[in-house]
């Protein structure tokens, strides 16, 4: 009986030595690439090419004032119109290419499709509709994203590399549609496509990957210089996020993550909006600090192909409102290295 089980024992040490073994001596696994929703979470080495196309979809539904849920009546006592509901779509493409082991650059641009519904005071008396829902819609491509990766840090283990770049102001701020009397008129900043500034990027990525399992973290910090050409400058934008992801098989893994994010009130201000009719022209009513908690999967294939998939929901949401708040936010994406 004893001897039985020890064979068993030796047997599945074999294996699962063998199983590592063979992990080691895989040039890549699934786990080599962060989570789907974290940008230019990997460096390339010398002439490697990279495409990637992801979407993003983001929901947003009701609005908040700090941590607190704010009603439709509640922003009517105050404004003309409510935010009620609010969904962004994005398709973005990206490109990476190693000009040396060290360096590597990335470029990207999104496609973007903002949805937003607004609702009409019920005591509109006569200067719009009363009670009314109308839906405002822009859609484009928003600013281009420039940014080289530098290695300042690695081994066959970990790595740590620096992000530094520039946003490059090619999307719309003079977006418009029709309004609640029926008119075509600018529409409110989170409507917009760019930020009609340069913005510095700067960034730091921690990677670690074990055999089996990896795990990461990185900062990525939106800056802006100046004011756009309508007068005003959006907030800066932080984040940090961390995660874990396991291998299921050299061509699937897991993963689970952490996002946190801040971003700031607008300095100066559209002359285009009216800040009295609706909260989301309004410049101070834009800050706001998320955390969110994200489940991913990635997969690759040997012909270099890998998909990846990602999902998140707020654990955390503190904005200066009335604002809209998010619900949920899911990203696909498909790589390619040749
Ligand atoms: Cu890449």
């Amino acid at each position: 009986m004893d001897c039985i089980k020890r064979q068993w024992l030796v047997f599945a040490i074999t294996l699962f030595l063998a199983s590592s073994q063979w992990l080691l001596a895989d040039s890549s696994l699934p786990t080599d690439h962060a989570p789907i929703g974290v940008m230019g979470d990997h460096g390339h080495k010398t002439g490697e090419w990279m495409f990637a196309y992801r979407y993003g979809r983001m929901d947003m539904d009701g609005n908040r004032d700090g941590t607190r849920s704010v009603s439709r009546a509640e922003i009517h006592q105050d404004f003309m119109l409510a935010p009620s509901k609010m969904t962004m779509e994005m398709h973005m493409f990206g490109g990476m290419y190693g000009i040396n082991d060290n360096v590597t650059l990335m470029a990207m641009l999104a496609y973007k499709d903002l949805e937003m519904d607004m609702l009409t005071s019920p005591m509109a008396m006569g200067m719009m509709p009363a009670d009314h829902k109308f839906t405002t819609r822009s859609k484009g491509f928003g600013d281009v994203k420039l940014s080289a990766l530098w290695n300042v840090h690695k081994t066959a283990q970990s790595s740590l590399h620096a992000t530094i770049g520039m946003g490059i102001p090619t999307g719309s701020i003079k977006q418009k549609d029709d309004n609640a009397m029926g008119v075509r008129a600018r529409m409110p900043y989170m409507m917009q496509l760019g930020s009609g500034t340069y913005d510095p990027i700067l960034g730091l990525t921690y990677f670690n990957k074990q055999n089996q399992w990896a795990y990461g973290a990185q900062t990525l910090n939106t800056f802006r210089l100046g004011k756009n050409d309508q007068g005003y400058q959006l907030g800066n934008e932080y984040t940090a996020t961390t995660w874990v992801g396991v291998n299921v098989s050299h061509t699937v893994s897991w993963s689970l993550r952490l996002d946190a994010k801040a971003w700031q009130d607008i300095d100066g201000e559209d002359d285009a909006l009216d800040p009295m009719m609706a909260p989301t022209a309004r410049t101070d009513l834009r800050g706001g600090e998320r955390l969110d908690g994200l489940v991913g999967l990635n997969y690759q294939h040997s012909s270099g192909h890998r998909l990846a998939f990602e999902f998140g929901v707020p654990l955390h949401q503190d904005l200066d409102g009335p604002q809209m708040e998010t619900d949920y936010s899911v990203m696909l994406g498909w790589q390619y290295a040749p």
